[in-house]
C-alpha cells in the first residue's frame, strides 16, 4: 500500500440533514445553472448531495466483457463496432457459456462485484437470447451481480431476462434530446426510452448515461443529465463516459474533453440523482489520477475495472487498486 491510508480509515458520519427527497422534474436550464456555479461551489453542493447518500470511501467494482464484437448494423458515429465505419473492428460469434464463465470467475477473483456483458446487436434474437440467459444464471452462481447490453428489447425480452436472474439492463440515451441526430440516425431516442421502460416494467435495474466529449454543447451535456434525472424512477446507475476516440469512427478527431469541464458533468448527475451509482466509465486510460480524484470528489462512486472496456484499453487492475488505495478508498 504505497501510503497507508487503509490502516487508518476515517470514521463515517453521515451528514446530519436528511437526503433530500429526489426530484423527477429537472430542466435543462437548471442543469445549466448547476453546472456553470464557481467550481468550489458545485463541489461542496456534489459532496455534500455524496455523502447524504453514501459512504463516500466506497467505489462499486464492475468488469466488462464484450461476448459478441463488432458487424453491428447501427451506425454510432463514437463506437468502433459499427460495421458501417471505415476498416471495421472484426466481427466475432456470440462467445460460449463456459468460456464467458471464465472469465467472470477472473473478475470475481481480481475484486470485482459485477459482471457486465455486452453485445453488438441492434437488439438479440430469441436464441442468442437464451444463450444470454444462460450466461446470465451462471453469473448469479458465482455470487456475482450480472449486467448486459445487448441493444433494444421488448417487453417479452426485458421479461426473460429478468426470470433468468438479470440484475441490471446498461441501455444509454448517450447524449441529449436535440444532440443526438448528429450521432446516431439508425435508432431513435424514443426507441432508447421505450427499451428503458420495458428494463423497468420487467423489475430490472436500469443502467443508463452517455458520453462526453463527441462535439456536444455544455447546454447539450446538461440535456442529458436533465433527461435522465427526469425519467419516471432514477437509473440505479448512471454510467458518464468521457469519449474513447478511435481512428476509424467519424469521432477520431473530436476535440479532447477538459478535464474540469468532465468534473462538472459528474457532479451535475450526483446533485441531481442523488441516490444513484455514478460510474466514471470510459476514457480513464488517458485520464490522470488526479482528474479521476476529482470525478470521487464529485460524487463518482463506481469504475469498470479490469484492462479492457469492450474493445478499448482501460487502466491496468493494479494502477485501480493502488490509486484507491491512495486516496484511502474501498473497492465494494
Ligand atoms: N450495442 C449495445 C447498445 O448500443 O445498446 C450495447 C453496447 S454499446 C458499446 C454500450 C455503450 O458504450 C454505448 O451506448 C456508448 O454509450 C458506450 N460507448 C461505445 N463506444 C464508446 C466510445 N468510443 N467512447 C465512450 N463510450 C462508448
Ligand atoms: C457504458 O456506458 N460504457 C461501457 C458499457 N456501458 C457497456 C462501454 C464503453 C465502451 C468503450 C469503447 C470500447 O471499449 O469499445
Ligand atoms: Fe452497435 Fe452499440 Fe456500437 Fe451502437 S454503440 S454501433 S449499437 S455496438
Amino acid at each position: 500500500m504505497p501510503d497507508g491510508a487503509l490502516d487508518h480509515p476515517i470514521a463515517f458520519e453521515p451528514r446530519s440533514d436528511a437526503p433530500q427527497a429526489l426530484r423527477h422534474d429537472w430542466t435543462r436550464d437548471q442543469v445549466l445553472a448547476l453546472m456553470a456555479q464557481p467550481f468550489p461551489d458545485l463541489m461542496f453542493q456534489a459532496q455534500s448531495t455524496h455523502r447524504a447518500h453514501f459512504d463516500p470511501r466506497d467505489v462499486q467494482i464492475s468488469t466488462l466483457l464484450s461476448i459478441k464484437t463488432g458487424g453491428c448494423p447501427e451506425d454510432c458515429a463514437y463506437c468502433p463496432q459499427s460495421a458501417g465505419h471505415e476498416n471495421p473492428i472484426k466481427a466475432t460469434r456470440l462467445m460460449a457459456v463456459e468460456a464467458v464463465l471464465t472469465e467472470a470467475a477472473a473478475a470475481k477473483a481480481a475484486g470485482a462485484s459485477r459482471f457486465c456483458m455486452g453485445a453488438a446487436w441492434r437488439s438479440p434474437k430469441d436464441h442468442d437470447l437464451e444463450t444470454v440467459c444462460a450466461m446470465v444464471e451462471g453469473v448469479k452462481a458465482l455470487g456475482m451481480e450480472s449486467c448486459v447490453t445487448l441493444g433494444m428489447l421488448d417487453q417479452g425480452q426485458a421479461g426473460r431476462l429478468r426470470e433468468a436472474g438479470l440484475d441490471y439492463y446498461n441501455h444509454n440515451l448517450d447524449t441529449s434530446p436535440e444532440f443526438y441526430g448528429t450521432i446516431i440516425t439508425t435508432r431513435t431516442y424514443q426507441e432508447r426510452l421505450d427499451t428503458l421502460a420495458h428494463v423497468r416494467d420487467a423489475g430490472i435495474n436500469v443502467c443508463c448515461g452517455g458520453i462526453v466529449g463527441m462535439g456536444e454543447s455544455v447546454a447539450d451535456q446538461a440535456g442529458l443529465i436533465a433527461t435522465l434525472a427526469s425519467l419516471p424512477k432514477h437509473p440505479e446507475s448512471v454510467p458518464i463516459n468521457m469519449l474513447v476516440r478511435v481512428a476509424n469512427t467519424p469521432l477520431a478527431d473530436a476535440h479532447a474533453v477538459d478535464p474540469i469541464d468532465f468534473v462538472r458533468v459528474i457532479a451535475a448527475a450526483r446533485i441531481t440523482m442523488p441516490g444513484s451509482h455514478v460510474r466514471l466509465s470510459a476514457g480513464r486510460e488517458g485520464m490522470t489520477d488526479e482528474t479521476q480524484a476529482l470525478c470521487f470528489l464529485a460524487g463518482a462512486n463506481s469504475i469498470f475495472y479490469g484492462e479492457k472496456l469492450l474493445t478499448t484499453p482501460n487502466p491496468t487492475e493494479n494502477r485501480d487498486m493502488q490509486l484507491i488505495s491512495r486516496l484511502g478508498m474501498r473497492p465494494v
